[in-house]
């Protein structure tokens, strides 16, 4: 039943809606306490502590308590908290037995396979629409995904490489269990501490695509497992969290220092966007970035005074050719660099990503279930005027 002409031109004279711009850019669509990006100053914060502070000085489950039940933990709250995170490791039951199948169909470390599995264990652990069920309850999900998405991402890599799964220990810290669980080998101190660097800096920041589609999803009243399937899967992008494997394919088919000037041009002259650069708020040096570039050089590893001499030639290029847009390295840039020296091969950086990123995806969620209103904005309709005639060969009504 087409509209009424009247009512369509009516309705279309009522005061126009406000028109975004593209991608969002600049607009600010909810209130939190989570987290935020100073991009001019270079700053970005958890619940207003400086993010970059927590990730030198803390442990993992220091900026996970804060995330998720909302103030930093005294030693013995971390440690209680630490042990209670610990114990949710282990996958449900029926879910261990799916993940052969599940790995057959999908290269190592591919966050296709993790959102499947993790949409699976969120069915497997109870996960209803959040409003069906008390917010305690929908909290308690929340750890408990957050801690089996490392387990998942872990055995899934071990599977589709041929090996066998190895299972969590609750003696080991996050981030040294996420390690062992990939290489089946207790890790090294320096190994743990560049990964759990990387895990503290990239919990979250700010509205991020793969943070806002989590929080559109769950307002509309949706399960913890439809939430992170759809992050997991806007986290995928090599726009967003699918970018830094792709650094490490620029830096390889880059080759040598004296190739950077003549490739990384070329690839700018030809409107090619370079991976690890560029951020839609941060107009100044990423100071993640910055954090894993000491991590890098701490760690010695070979690649970072390649990775150092692409940056300067890159930052050069794009301040020449790209004039005012202000394009620095991001946070993808050296996060290969640091999980390549810390051990993990480079098909697990974005399922890596994935798992720091939850606690951020959890504690957004937890905040949009206390205060919801559905995500349902308008769009600009501008094909064809409407109503359409409708074309001889079909008419209303014809049989
Ligand atoms: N390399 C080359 N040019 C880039 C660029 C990059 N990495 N990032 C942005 N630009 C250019 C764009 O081509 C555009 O130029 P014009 O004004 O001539 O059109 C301008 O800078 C603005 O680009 P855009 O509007 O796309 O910026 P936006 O803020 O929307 O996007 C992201 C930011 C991060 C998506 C960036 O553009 C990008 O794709 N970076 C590479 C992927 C990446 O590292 N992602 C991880 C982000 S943490």
């Amino acid at each position: 039943m087409s509209a009424p002409a009247n009512a369509v031109a009516s309705s279309a004279a009522t005061s126009e809606p406000y028109q975004a711009p593209a991608g969002l850019a600049d607009v600010s669509v909810a209130s939190t306490t989570v987290s935020d990006v100073l991009g001019r100053l270079g700053f970005y914060h958890y619940r207003g502590y400086n993010a970059v502070d927590i990730a030198r000085r803390g442990r993992f489950e220091d900026a996970w308590h804060l995330m998720l039940r909302g103030e930093l933990p005294t030693t013995e709250q971390r440690d209680a908290f630490t042990g209670e995170t610990s114990a949710l490791r282990q996958l449900p039951p029926g879910v261990g037995e799916l993940l052969p199948s599940i790995a057959r169909l999908s290269g190592p470390g591919s966050l296709e396979s993790v959102r499947t599995a993790v949409s699976l264990a969120a069915q497997a652990i109870g996960c209803k629409p959040w409003t069906d069920q008390s917010q305690d309850l929908t909290r308690a999900q929340a750890e408990q995904i957050s801690a089996i998405l490392p387990t998942l991402t872990a055995q899934l890599y071990r599977l589709a490489t041929g090996q066998e799964v190895v299972q969590p220990r609750a003696d080991l810290g996050y981030a040294a269990n996420y390690l062992y669980m990939i290489t089946g080998e207790e890790p090294g101190e320096r190994s743990t501490y560049a990964v759990e660097r990387y895990l503290m800096l990239t919990i979250d920041h700010g509205f991020n695509n793969s943070t806002f589609t989590s929080r559109v999803i769950a307002s509309s009243g949706a399960d913890l497992g439809a939430v992170i399937s759809g992050a997991i899967g806007a986290l995928s992008g090599p726009f967003h969290g699918g970018a830094p494997a792709r650094v490490f394919d620029m830096l390889d088919a880059i080759g040598s220092p004296d190739n950077a000037e003549p490739w990384l041009r070329h690839a700018i002259e030809h409107g090619e966007k370079l991976m690890g650069f560029g951020h839609r708020i941060y107009k100044t040096i990423d100071p993640r970035s910055q954090l894993l570039h000491e991590v890098a050089q701490e760690l010695h590893s070979e690649r970072v005074g390649f990775a150092e001499h692409v940056e300067k030639t890159a930052v050069a290029l794009l301040a020449e050719l790209k004039p005012g847009r202000e394009l620095y390295a991001n946070v993808e840039f050296y996060a290969g660099v640091v999980l390549e020296a810390a051990g993990l091969p480079r098909e697990m950086f974005s399922a890596t990503f994935a798992c720091s990123r939850v606690v951020g995806w959890m504690a957004n969620v937890l905040e949009q279930v206390r205060d919801n209103r559905i995500f349902r904005p308008l769009a600009r309709y501008v094909g064809p005027e409407a109503p359409r005639e409708f074309p001889a060969f079909w008419q209303p009504g014809q049989a």
